[in-house]
């Protein structure tokens, strides 16, 4: 039998990567927004993660739909960011748009760790969080979210990932995200947990 096909309406490489490396396996082709020629803006309007996840995934369900093109395809969005009680959940869903979204990580996470100066371990608690959307063909829709614990680093370090990862160090693994490897990055993080939850979503329809 043919894969069923999975449409992940993100223009980020970054979250793209990732997904594909955890979804490997399930009996779905998964492609990006631009991969199946839905690419478009969306104003990320709502107040939160899980709001946004479904702004993003319903503009290209309905894009599809619209174009009568993979109609039985199942369209997925993620809304991640960054959020450091310190700082009141800042940049939180901002995350992308903090400073202005052309502006380098190197630059975005120098200016968090500024703002972090002096700051005591107790207080640097911060967190990943991801809310993904998967909208189906019927036209329901169901959202799923994790996160991942951490505390602002005292300084940026790592090759790997993307965003902020340089900056946030992981107890439990003794580093900061940026130097996990994908495969143990994927294992624990919001992104790669949240998206076990959709995996059991897919394994029950
Ligand atoms: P799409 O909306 O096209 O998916 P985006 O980058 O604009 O891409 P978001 O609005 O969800 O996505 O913003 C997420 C931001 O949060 C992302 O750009 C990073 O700055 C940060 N972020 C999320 N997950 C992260 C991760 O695993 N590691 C590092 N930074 C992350």
């Amino acid at each position: 039998m043919d894969n069923k096909t999975i449409i992940f309406a993100t223009g980020n490489m970054g979250k793209m990567r990732e997904i594909r490396q955890i979804l490997d396996g399930l009996p779905y082709d998964i492609l990006s927004m631009k991969e199946a020629g839905l690419e478009t803006d969306v104003d990320e309007t709502g107040e939160t993660f899980e709001e946004n996840a479904i702004l993003k995934a319903r503009a290209i369900a309905d894009k599809a739909k619209k174009k009568g093109i993979y109609c039985d395809a199942i369209v997925m969005a993620d809304d991640s960011g960054f959020e450091v009680d310190h700082l009141g959940g800042r940049p939180g869903i901002y995350s992308a748009r903090f400073m202005g979204t052309d502006t380098p990580y190197s630059i975005k996470n120098q200016k968090i760790l500024e703002e972090m100066e002096g700051v005591p371990e107790e207080e640097r608690t911060a967190r990943f969080v991801a809310a993904i959307a998967c909208v189906f063909p019927d036209g329901s829709c169901k959202v799923v979210r994790d996160t991942f614990e951490g505390l602002v680093a005292h300084e940026a370090k790592g090759i790997y990932g993307f965003g902020y990862d340089p900056i946030m160090y992981v107890p439990e693994k003794g580093c900061n995200s940026g130097e996990l490897l994908p495969e143990e990055k994927n294992k624990i993080s919001h992104r790669g947990k949240a998206l076990m939850k959709v995996k059991e979503l897919l394994e029950n329809l």
